[in-house]
């Protein structure tokens, strides 16, 4: 009889807040000892040759088995896209559940665990999103779904069935300050896009590099400033997803110097791609159509900046996978315009070995940072820290050791989504994670998977870190009182 299930020796282990060389013990999918040559046998020994072992990764923007505002199902399922994720280094992911117009978000949420139960492959936990925050929706679903372990929500500020008036906007706002969750803000000019947009296709310019001309640096900095303002007002914490443009990044920097509990996510697309990748023959250049759109290299410049100096808390993949025909990406074949692409773009499984590569291999970031970046963050952010994101006694045995000098060539076909295409094909990457282990099951292993459909399970999350203290009295809510209004919440 063994006294652990597993135990991964000779290991080179960094957490965001050091970096330690010794075993790993797990019993009961727990991590239960960590140190220099821990005594007795594991059911199964890897050595680990000391080589780097760093936490499963937390992806905490990825859209799997959902359906766009505009319509378009993901080609991913919760079955190609937990493996994908796991074959990238990924152990835990949190898709949404996004809601439609008209939709009750219970059932929304319903719907989202049918088709994740029997198919994910590592743990996950969801966001909703909100799109119709209906006084049910706000008094009694969002409420009771918060208590349930549903405890962040992605708004819009544009896309025409999903975007909210800064009005419904405040409403979700107080409602996350006053119950303990976290809005996560898609901040773009919803009008600034659709004027360019409206004028750039009525001059028959419709070729996908002019979804990155409507979708304007300036509509990404207006819209961040105005979410940060709508924050302030009722003291709510936020975090504006995939951020791409300077203003935007440091009009963040500058709140958080105030204070403030604004956060930022980026996302690999904002240091590895840029708008020049839309310019291509015909409807190609649809493949690297997101939004916000890549920019440029002096983009690309400030958000490493501000990946390395911490105003950027987290990098996810905002992976959206749409295959490259007419029920994906280009609804209309060769004759789709830059506004019926299908936006999003496909960044689970490189996530993790573009940062590494880019970032800690090129010395833009440290080892610590990457983790911090790419797991502990995301745990703490949405509250599930201390059980993910770390390696310590007690949490899930979620990890991966990592061969720092291999050498890949990306190629699709070598990836295990089900897209068809990934935007950094032929890219040279040094690092990636070899082995990887869930809740203390070796998932990956020489490029073969070993874990059952189904076998993740759901994470429901605590109240996050950012939301204590919650809805401090603002200076405009301190004015309403004593004028003898009512308190908001
Ligand atoms: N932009 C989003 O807001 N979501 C999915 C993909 C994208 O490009
Ligand atoms: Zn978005
Ligand atoms: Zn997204």
């Amino acid at each position: 009889m063994s006294d652990y299930d597993l135990i991964v020796r000779n290991a080179r282990i960094v957490n965001e807040d050091r970096e330690t060389e010794g075993d790993i013990a797990v019993k009961d999918s727990r991590i239960t000892a960590i140190g220099p040559a821990i005594r007795g046998s594991g059911a199964r020994e890897i050595d680990a040759g000391a080589k780097l072992v760093l936490p499963g990764g937390v992806d905490s923007h990825v859209h799997i088995e959902q359906q766009s505002g505009m319509g378009v199902m993901c080609a991913d399922d919760f079955y190609t896209g937990t493996v994908s994720a796991a074959f990238g280094g990924t152990t835990t992911v949190i898709p949404f559940a996004a809601q439609h117009r008209g939709m009750s978000l219970r059932k929304v949420v319903e719907e989202y665990h049918a088709a994740a139960t029997p198919k994910a492959v590592i743990d996950y936990a969801f966001h909703l999103i909100v799109s119709d925050p209906t006084p049910q929706v706000l008094g009694q679903e969002l409420p009771a779904l918060i208590k349930d372990g549903y405890t962040s929500f992605k708004v819009y500020m544009t896309y025409e069935a999903l975007k909210l008036s800064d009005y419904q906007i405040l409403d979700v706002l107080a409602l996350a300050t006053r119950e303990g969750a976290l809005v996560m803000v898609h901040a773009e000019n919803h009008d600034i896009i659709q004027w360019l947009a409206h004028h750039l296709v009525g001059q028959g310019h419709v070729a996908p590099k002019f979804h990155a001309v409507a979708h304007a640096r300036i509509a990404e900095a207006e819209a961040t400033n105005r979410a940060i303002a709508l924050a302030r007002l009722v003291d709510a914490p936020i975090l504006i997803v995939h951020m791409s443009e300077i203003e935007a990044i440091e009009t963040l920097r500058q709140a958080q110097r105030r204070g403030l509990k604004i956060f930022g996510e980026t996302c690999p697309q904002y240091i590895a791609l840029t708008a020049d990748e839309l310019d291509k023959p015909g409807v190609e250049g649809a493949m690297w159509c997101c939004s916000p759109p890549p920019r440029d290299a002096e983009a690309q410049e400030a958000v490493w900046a501000a990946l390395k100096d911490g105003t950027l808390q987290t990098f996810s993949s905002d992976h959206a996978p749409y295959q490259f025909n007419e029920k994906g990406k280009i609804p209309k074949g060769e004759k789709t315009t830059f506004k019926e692409m299908a936006n999003g773009v496909p960044g689970i499984e490189i996530r993790l070995p573009l940062l590494f590569s880019e970032g800690v291999q090129k010395g833009r970031i440290t080892l610590q940072q990457f983790v911090a970046l790419t797991a502990t963050n995301h745990a703490r952010l949405y509250g599930l820290y201390p059980r993910k994101g770390t390696i310590a006694v007690g949490s899930d045995a979620d990890f991966a050791i990592w061969d720092a000098d291999k050498d890949v060539t990306v190629r699709w076909k070598d990836l295990h989504d089900n897209v068809g295409y990934t935007p950094y094909e032929g890219r040279e990457i040094k690092g990636w994670p070899i082995t990887v282990v869930s809740r203390g099951r070796v998932i990956v292993e020489n490029g073969k998977l070993h874990a059952a459909r189904g076998s993740g399970q759901f994470l429901p999350c605590a109240s996050p870190d950012s939301s204590k203290p919650l809805g401090r009295a603002t200076p405009e809510l301190q004015a309403m009182g004593r004028l003898g209004a009512r308190p908001l919440f």
